[in-house]
This record gives C-alpha cells, sequence and structure tokens, in this order.
C-alpha cells in the first residue's frame, strides 16, 4: 500500500506566529508529530510519505501515487482538510481521518470515508488490516486509552525538518484537573499516562542524529500532571544534556500549580527549559471558580508567574473573556493584570464551548449553543449565548488585544519579563539568551523591518537601546520576543480592520431575535 499522509494548513490566526515564522526563515511552528506516530504505527511494508501544506504544496501526482490518504488535524484547520478531502475523492481516493478534529466534528461533517476518533496505538493495526482487505469500517475508535508505553518512535524521516521552527516530542497525555470549558481531558483523559524515560531519549537522539540543535517543545498536555514522573524525567534530560556539548533548549506546557514545586522548577532549570505555557484564563477569581479551574484559586496568581519567571522560564500565558461571571470590567482588569505579570505572548482569546466539552453539554442543556464553532477563538464568532452581550464582548476583547499588543505596552512586559529571568553576571545562560544563529537572522531582518520600516520605529529602536545595555546578558531572548511582537501588532491591525468592516457574526439567525446576549 502506498499510504500519504496529509496536514492541512492551518489559517492565519493570533497563534500561527506565522509573521515571526518569516523572520527565521521557517515556515509552520511544528511538525505534525500525530502524523509521523501514526506512520511510525503502519505496516512496515507500507510505502509512506508526508505532505504537510503548511510547509509545502499538495501536489496531483502526489495523490495519483497514493492508495489511501490519512489526514490529521484540528478543528481550526477543518476548512483546508475538507477541500483536501473533496479532492480525494474526486479522484476515487480512499481516505481516513484522525486527531482532534474527529473529536470535535462528526463523521458526517468530515465526510471521509473512515474516521479514527482518539489515540490510534492500539487500534492502527486493525485498520490498516482492514483497509488492505478492503473491509474497513466507517468509524474507529479504541475501547481504552493506550499505554504511552506502547507509541512508537515518531518516524522523523518523512518531513523536511528545517522548516521548521521548533520539534516537537511528547512524554505524556491526560491531564488530572477538571476545567469546564477543556477538550484536553476529553479527548486524552484524566489519569496522566507517560512514556518511559527511554523512550523519550531514544526521540532526542534521534532529532540530535539528524542534525536537530534549536528548541525542543514537551507537547504534553500537562507537564507536571504527575510531578514525579516530570522529576524522573528532568533528571534524566539534565544528565543527557551535559552528556553532549551541543544540547536543546525545551518548552511545554503545565499548570500553575508547578510555582508551588521549587524542586521540579529546579530541575526544569537544570534540564533546560526556557518558557512554559500556562493557562492562567482570568485574574476573576469567580470566572475561575465557575469554570472549575481550582488549582489557579486561592494563591496571587501574579506572584505565581513571578516565581516560575525566577527560575528562568519565559511564562506564556492564555487567557479567556467571555465566562458568564464576567462584568464589563473585566476587559480593564485584564489588561492590567497581563501587564504587570510580564507575560509578553498572553494568548487572549473568547471563550469558545468545544463540542464534547462539559462546557458544551451545560449550554446545550441551558438553550444557548449556537453551532459547533469553528475552532478559531480569536476571530469575532462566538458559537454560544454569552451572558455579557455579544457585541459588547467582542468589542471588549479587541480593545484588550490592541491594548496589550500596542507596541509600548508589549514591550514593558518584554522588559519586565527579561529583568525577572536575566541571568546575573557569571551565571550560565541558556542558548536561548544568547545570539545564535537562528535569532542573529531574525535581528537583521527584524532590524530592517522594524526599524527601518515599522510604522513604530520609535518605540522599538528605545526597546533595543535597553536590549543591549540593561538586558544584554539575555539579548537573544530580547531579539526572539521583538520578532514575535511583529507578528501580533500585524495580527493586532489585521483584526481590528477585519472587525471594523464587518458585522457582528453570532449566527444572529440562531439568537432569539432581538437577543444578543442571555439576559
Ligand atoms: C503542539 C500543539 C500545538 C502547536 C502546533 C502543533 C502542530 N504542528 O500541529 C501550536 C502551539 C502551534 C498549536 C496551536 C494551536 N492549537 Co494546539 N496543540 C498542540 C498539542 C499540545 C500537542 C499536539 C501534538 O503534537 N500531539 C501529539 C500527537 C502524537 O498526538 P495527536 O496529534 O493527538 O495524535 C494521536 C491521535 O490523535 C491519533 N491521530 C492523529 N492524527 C491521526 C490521523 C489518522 C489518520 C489516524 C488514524 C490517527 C491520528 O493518533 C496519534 C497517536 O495516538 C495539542 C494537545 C495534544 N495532546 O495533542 C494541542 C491541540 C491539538 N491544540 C489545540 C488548539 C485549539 C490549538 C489552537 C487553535 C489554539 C488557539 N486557541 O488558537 C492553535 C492553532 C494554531 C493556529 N495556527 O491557529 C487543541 C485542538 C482541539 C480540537 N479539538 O481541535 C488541542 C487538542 C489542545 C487543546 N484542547 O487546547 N498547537
Ligand atoms: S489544567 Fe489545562 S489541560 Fe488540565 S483540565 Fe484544565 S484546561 Fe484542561
Amino acid at each position: 500500500m502506498n499510504a500519504l499522509l496529509i496536514y492541512p494548513e492551518f489559517p492565519e490566526t493570533f497563534w500561527s506566529f506565522k509573521h515571526a515564522l518569516k523572520f527565521v526563515g521557517k515556515r509552520a511552528a511544528q511538525p505534525p508529530l500525530g502524523l509521523m506516530t501514526v506512520a511510525a504505527l503502519l505496516p512496515r511494508d507500507w510505502k509512506k510519505r508526508l505532505v504537510d501544506t503548511n510547509v509545502e504544496r499538495l501536489r496531483d501526482r502526489d495523490l495519483a501515487w497514493a492508495d489511501v490518504v490519512l489526514l490529521s488535524g484540528m478543528h481550526i484547520q477543518s476548512t483546508s482538510l475538507l477541500a483536501i478531502v473533496e479532492r480525494c475523492r474526486a479522484r476515487g481516493l480512499r481516505t481516513v481521518v484522525g486527531g482532534p478534529i474527529a473529536s470535535s466534528l462528526s463523521a458526517d461533517e468530515l465526510k471521509a470515508d473512515h474516521v479514527v476518533i482518539g489515540e490510534a496505538e492500539s487500534l492502527i493495526g486493525q485498520l490498516a488490516q482492514d483497509l488492505e482487505q478492503g473491509t474497513a469500517k466507517a468509524t474507529y475508535q479504541a475501547a481504552e486509552r493506550p499505554e504511552m508505553m506502547s507509541s512508537p518512535l515518531p518516524d522523523l524521516s518523512l518531513i523536511k525538518m528545517n522548516r521548521y521552527s521548533t520539534m516537537a516530542v511528547q512524554y505524556s497525555r491526560g491531564c488530572p484537573f477538571n476545567c469546564e470549558f477543556c477538550d484536553i481531558i476529553e479527548i486524552y483523559g484524566r489519569r496522566p499516562r507517560t512514556k518511559a524515560v527511554a523512550q523519550v531519549l531514544a526521540e532526542l537522539d534521534q532529532l540530535r542524529a539528524a542534525g536537530w540543535r534549536e528548541a525542543v517543545f514537551i507537547v504534553d498536555d500537562n507537564f507536571i500532571g504527575n510531578k514525579e514522573r516530570a522529576k524522573e524525567l528532568l533528571r534524566a534530560l539534565a544528565e543527557w544534556r551535559s552528556q553532549y556539548k551541543t544540547s536543546f533548549d525545551f518548552n511545554t506546557e503545565a499548570s500553575l500549580n508547578l510555582a508551588d514545586d521549587p524542586e521540579l522548577m529546579l530541575l526544569m532549570k537544570d534540564a533546560g527549559f526556557n518558557a512554559v505555557f500556562l493557562g492562567i484564563e482570568t485574574p476573576d477569581e469567580s470566572g475561575l471558580i465557575a469554570a472549575n479551574k481550582l488549582q489557579n484559586t486561592r494563591r496571587s496568581l501574579l506572584d505565581s508567574v513571578a516565581i516560575i519567571q525566577s527560575y528562568g522560564m519565559q511564562v506564556m500565558g492564555g487567557f479567556i473573556l467571555g465566562f458568564d461571571t464576567d462584568r464589563e470590567d473585566i476587559f480593564d482588569r485584564m489588561v492590567e493584570f497581563i501587564q504587570k505579570s510580564g507575560i509578553p505572548i498572553a494568548m487572549v482569546g473568547l471563550l469558545q464551548a468545544m463540542p464534547g466539552t462539559q462546557l458544551f453539554r451545560r449550554l446545550r442543556r441551558e438553550g444557548r449553543i449556537v453551532d459547533a464553532g469553528g475552532g478559531d477563538n480569536t476571530g469575532d464568532k462566538l458559537n454560544f449565548l454569552p451572558n455579557m452581550d455579544a457585541a459588547k464582548l467582542v468589542e471588549g476583547y479587541r480593545s484588550v488585544l490592541k491594548r496589550i499588543y500596542s507596541c509600548e505596552a508589549y514591550y514593558e512586559r518584554v522588559k519586565l519579563y527579561l529583568s525577572r529571568t536575566q541571568p546575573k553576571a557569571g551565571e550560565r545562560t541558556s542558548r536561548q539568551q544568547w545570539l545564535t544563529r537562528g535569532n542573529a537572522r531574525a535581528f537583521v531582518t527584524s532590524i530592517v523591518r522594524q526599524g527601518v520600516f515599522g510604522q513604530q520605529r520609535w518605540s522599538y529602536w528605545k526597546f533595543l537601546a535597553a536590549a543591549a545595555t540593561r538586558y544584554r546578558r539575555c539579548f537573544g531572548a530580547a531579539m526572539t520576543l521583538a520578532v514575535m511582537g511583529y507578528h501580533f501588532q500585524v495580527m493586532t491591525r489585521r483584526m481590528s480592520e477585519a472587525l471594523d468592516a464587518a458585522v457582528l457574526t453570532t449566527e444572529m439567525d440562531a439568537i432569539p431575535a432581538g437577543e444578543t446576549s442571555r439576559r
């Protein structure tokens, strides 16, 4: 069998980092690890090719070569995915769709011949056999979530490695918490399952052997879901790094209770972790309680962030607007919090009720679901009837993005973060803090685009002067963040223009006449 694995294109959104990636000559942030894993699970005698349409074109001759097409994706990639499925169907090519999108959209909506819901490890053998014999079923779903020990070494040979800014390695799946809006726990469960440490080291060895020397994202849902297992890996990572002169820097996703465990943070620092994404969601405690995000309550969120930053880790934060508890002052509170946090990359989104989540089920019971949504929480579309007036919510959201990604506000946060993490004189720095070959290229492009042609040249040069003097011991990190800021500035400008031109879209016909909120 000739199996063609295809990863659909992401739309240009706040979190595609598209405009920043251009600075470093990369086309996408990360490779499709799901498909690389599926490829490794397929029979050895099958021929495999992978086309990631985010970094290369899907040609007719690729399709002509294939006996079967396997697609993966997130909900947000649905437009591209459906177009590819259609293209395959027109040629009479058999299609299989898997990945998170298969848990968000129904088999009918996906229009593929076969849909695989959830993780593939335990069922791919049967699927492959059925495909060979022409007896494959419409839907596959494993009765139980597989142990991660059964996950194979991802097939690295199928990707064009140098087109990505970061490589991906997964240690665990699942998260022990129970946030109402979260689909992670529905797809991957609440019991964190980890690989063996040796499996992770084998993946790192594979990357190293292929010449990779840049950042590695440990793509866990919550890296510290099982703290003891995380510590075990971290000790091994620190040893692995010290074994080689060249080493990777790591980043990951974790829950905020990381701030409560100094040993864990120290181990992360020693293992080369320099950034962590945290779901902070809202500075409003009543919102956290209502969303069942209890691990973020009964603490100072700002102090927790500062503690993590003091271990040399950049905190990236996820924030949500549109909780039922949000009042009109939430927008100002959100901006104030983000500015004080020193979180340069604050991913603020509108609440989305993802199909399959507890939130979706509750809102459906309350008659407030409008549609399945599109998986993008950064547009102007709500897929449910909010408590606050929808127009006010979208307008407030837009104002938050405009304010936090104005040049001045953004550079202020970067400086606050640098002041908290800059290594002391004589202290060891991570690769990312220095000007490396990767960020040196970004530096030069940034000077031209932001310093010469940029609309906010003046703020840029002021920031550059501070980076070169006060924060010179982490100049590389400062430059990387300047480039990221450029992406957010472009996206904020575009979003404002698009929203100015658009009428508020909440699928008005589904909302009772005269109502744009629940009240
Ligand atoms: C790394 C990551 C990213 C990376 C991109 C990675 C990439 N190249 O695709 C970045 C940081 C850029 C990113 C961005 C976003 N992400 Co993201 N991301 C992840 C994360 C943490 C890991 C992905 C991964 O590599 N997993 C490891 C692989 C091995 O797992 P897997 O893909 O699930 O594959 C397994 C099975 O699904 C199955 N399978 C997968 N594909 C296929 C195909 C076939 C044919 C078969 C048979 C089986 C199969 O087999 C695999 C082995 O079991 C996941 C969470 C997660 N646990 O997966 C979220 C996740 C995929 N992201 C998500 C979201 C929402 C986003 C954003 C839309 C966030 C936002 N709010 O804007 C953005 C979109 C980007 C954009 N341009 O706008 C959601 C998707 C939800 C959904 N139902 O679609 C997830 C699940 C997390 C969450 N709930 O919040 N993301
Ligand atoms: S902490 Fe994050 S991954 Fe865990 S349940 Fe909450 S939102 Fe989901």
